[in-house]
């Protein structure tokens, strides 16, 4: 009895304090385990200075160092500290002085003078962004010895879009509800506010919109700005700045006029007259984020007014304070029968130049909506005198919700570095995007309250990344993947070694096992989480499937050639020459752009139907791969996240099954050939799959 309870005693002593439960996302501070390693830091950062009104940074060197080495830094003046995090002054070091003058507002230097280490910039943002920098490679044992570093953001505006509603319910958030108390707000600040802050800023993120793009009005009275204003003054340390969305008929919801007409002028003094308000409460109030016109939602086409109208009308209420008005081209009607893949171009191309500077239009990556692979937006190169934020999906729409493990720096990548061919070859999406000082990058949260804020721990990644790709779109998805990996499951090599081409190929994995070679669209109806490429006869013709797919017994795939819908005709010459023939075209994009028979010769020396075939085979063999690999890595990671991504990569595997099942018995009642030799039969009629459906899924409006 007693052994017993000794042997009880000592699990619990065993046993650590906090579980790994995610939550410390890539910001985690275990004490560095190389002794050498560890005595060298010490040496080297035991004693600090930094400027004055430096407190985010100077929390989190306390909070990281405490932790990773075990002791609590001491802040001396700067004559006796070893690291020094200071603006410009007392830099004598002529090539940190002149790194430090090519340095941008948020940039930063962290190099080596006189035997002491240097933290600086020309902003306190920029010291902040460099002393996570710092971190991180401590966190990574890297060695600081001849460390020389000098980085800034490409891109100036880096935001988080969260589609949250008031009730704290999100739209397509897969992770629990919203992490915003409303109903607490502003008297209870969630520590969480902070830590959420702290991640962001770890990353270069420097803003938030806190609401929904189908905007609640109410947001925009007194009470709920106080409550966003309370929300603000935790985020202020950490450079991000609040921004909301702005419901464009609030003028008649909460302002009792009778119209939101935004040339009448009651209307415009209501705007002008509420962002009066609003920077009373919140001085660095960043601005709106604004859909309009779109799915039902109110806007200036209502009053027989232009995009640029509304905005305009908006821009100049904001102007005076410094905001802006990020305008959302995600626009398609139900009363234009053109493809919706052309309608977002023809709306907003002539309105270039009619915008005001501070208006941004925010196009989604691709022209229909976040699918497993689209190719780049027609508008990226074509409004040369407007400034543009590419607008990208964290969380997983269409991409398996927070079940599914899909690292998504490759998808975001491709778009950032395709060539719009805009005014000539050589200007990729990202070049666009840095052209003109307002450009930026918007990521929809995929951030809920769930303990490990992501839902899925590898989901976390994606956040991880947009904000690595946000501030350098030049970096790697390997480079971010490997440093993700080490900042959240520790640098032993083999699980590095493991993890990170497993990353990189699971965005190529589901695109395989969703939407192969350029099909788009096929989900199930509403949710959008699994196959239904059946779906047809709903409201719109635009929200079905057959409208994507076409299959017929000739081929399948939508022509989108000047033979059918010619939305190739929105991209410049270059960009169309890569697609327009299908003998040429990028497999990749085949049927997104062209209807193609089912015999037609593949690259591989298979016709298009068993290309097919293999393609949704090969994916399901990839998830497989995927859990035989996690399997390898159970000695290395800790039994919570092991078993919570095991259970998960369960799910998925069985998920992709019903993808391919599904989506090859669907379509071989079109192209009528026998699957392929040894590839799997279906397990069940395509009625038996027609029939399923994955009730109550979260994120799901209405
Ligand atoms: C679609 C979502 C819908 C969003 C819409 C948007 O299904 O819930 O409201 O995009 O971006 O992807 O406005």
């Amino acid at each position: 009895m007693r052994c017993w309870l000794l042997l009880l005693l000592l699990g619990f002593a065993l046993t650590p304090l906090h579980a790994e439960d995610g939550y410390r996302l890539w910001l985690r501070y275990d004490a560095i385990k190389d002794q050498p390693k560890r005595q060298q830091y010490l040496s080297q950062l035991s004693s600090i200075y930094i400027d004055d009104e430096n407190t985010a940074a100077k929390n989190e060197l306390t909070i990281a160092l405490s932790g990773l080495l075990e002791k609590k830094p001491v802040f001396t003046p700067a004559a006796s500290a070893g690291l020094i995090i200071t603006t410009a002054k007392n830099i004598s070091d002529k090539k940190i002085k002149s790194a430090l003058t090519a340095a941008n507002d948020e940039g930063y230097v962290i190099g080596w003078q006189h035997n002491k280490l240097f933290i600086t910039a020309n902003t306190n943002a920029g010291l902040l962004y460099g002393t996570f920098r710092l971190i991180q490679l401590i966190q990574q044992n890297e060695s600081l010895n001849n460390l020389f570093i000098t980085n800034s953001p490409s891109l100036h505006h880096r935001i988080l879009n969260h589609w949250d509603n008031l009730d704290r319910s999100v739209e397509r958030g897969y992770a629990g509800q919203s992490l915003w108390k409303w109903h607490l707000l502003p008297g209870y600040i969630d520590p969480r506010y902070r830590d959420y802050a702290r991640a962001n800023a770890s990353v270069g993120i420097n803003g938030t919109v806190l609401t929904n793009v189908n905007a609640n009005a109410r947001v925009l009275t007194d009470t709920y700005l106080k409550k966003a204003a309370a929300l603000a003054d935790v985020f202020r340390p950490y450079h991000i700045r609040v921004y909301l969305t702005a419901r464009f008929s609030a003028p008649i919801e909460i302002g009792g006029l009778r119209t939101a007409d935004p040339l009448d002028p009651e209307v415009k003094r209501w705007w002008k007259n509420k962002a009066a308000e609003i920077y009373q409460l919140i001085p660095d109030f960043g601005g709106f984020l604004v859909k309009a016109n779109s799915e039902g939602q109110p806007g200036p086409q209502d009053y027989q007014r232009s995009h640029a109208d509304g905005a305009n009308m908006l821009a100049e209420a904001l102007a005076p304070h410094g905001g802006i008005v990020m305008w959302r081209a995600f626009v398609y009607s139900h009363e234009t029968p053109d493809d919706r893949a052309k309608q977002a171009y023809t709306e907003f191309k002539p309105l270039d130049g009619k915008f005001l500077p501070n208006v941004i239009l925010q196009v989604k990556n691709g022209a229909i909506d976040f699918q497993p692979r689209e190719p780049f937006h027609p508008l990226f190169g074509a409004m040369p005198q407007t400034p543009l934020m590419m607008e990208v999906q964290l969380t997983q729409e269409y991409l398996g919700a927070a079940s599914h493990l899909v690292y998504l720096a490759p998808l975001f990548k491709e778009v950032l570095d395709a060539d719009t061919y805009q005014p000539v070859a050589g200007n990729s999406v990202a070049s666009v995007l840095q052209k003109n000082k307002n450009g930026g990058i918007a990521g929809v949260a995929n951030i809920g309250d769930e303990r490990n804020w992501c839902g899925h721990p590898f989901a976390q990644s994606n956040w991880f990344a947009f904000g690595r790709l946000a501030w350098n779109p030049a970096i790697s998805s390997k480079e971010i993947a490997r440093e993700w990996i080490r900042l959240t499951f520790g640098n032993n090599a083999t699980v590095a070694n493991t993890l990170t081409p497993m990353l990189l190929q699971s965005r190529e994995t589901a695109v395989n096992y969703m939407t192969p070679l350029g099909l788009h669209h096929i989900m199930a109806y509403g949710h959008h989480y699994g196959p239904g490429p059946w779906v047809a006869n709903k409201p719109r013709a635009d929200w079905t499937s057959v409208y994507y797919h076409r299959a017929d017994s000739t081929g399948i795939g939508f022509d989108r050639t000047a033979t059918g819908s010619n939305a190739l005709s929105q991209y410049a010459a270059g960009a169309q020459r890569q697609w327009e023939n299908p003998a040429t075209c990028d497999e990749k994009f085949l049927l997104w752009f062209h209807h193609v028979p089912w015999n037609h010769r593949m690259q591989s020396g298979r016709n298009l139907w068993e290309e097919i075939c293999y393609r949704y085979n090969t994916g399901v063999s990839e998830v497989r791969d995927m859990q035989t690999k996690w399997h390898k890595l159970k000695p290395y990671i800790d039994e919570e996240r092991f078993e919570q991504v095991r259970m998960l990569l369960n799910i998925q595997e069985e998920n992709a099954v019903l993808w391919r099942d599904a989506c090859v018995a669907y379509f071989q009642t079109f192209s009528r050939q026998p699957l392929p030799a040894n590839y799997p039969q279906p397990a069940h009629s395509l009625d038996y799959y027609q029939q399923q459906n994955f009730y109550y899924m979260p994120g799901n409006p209405g």
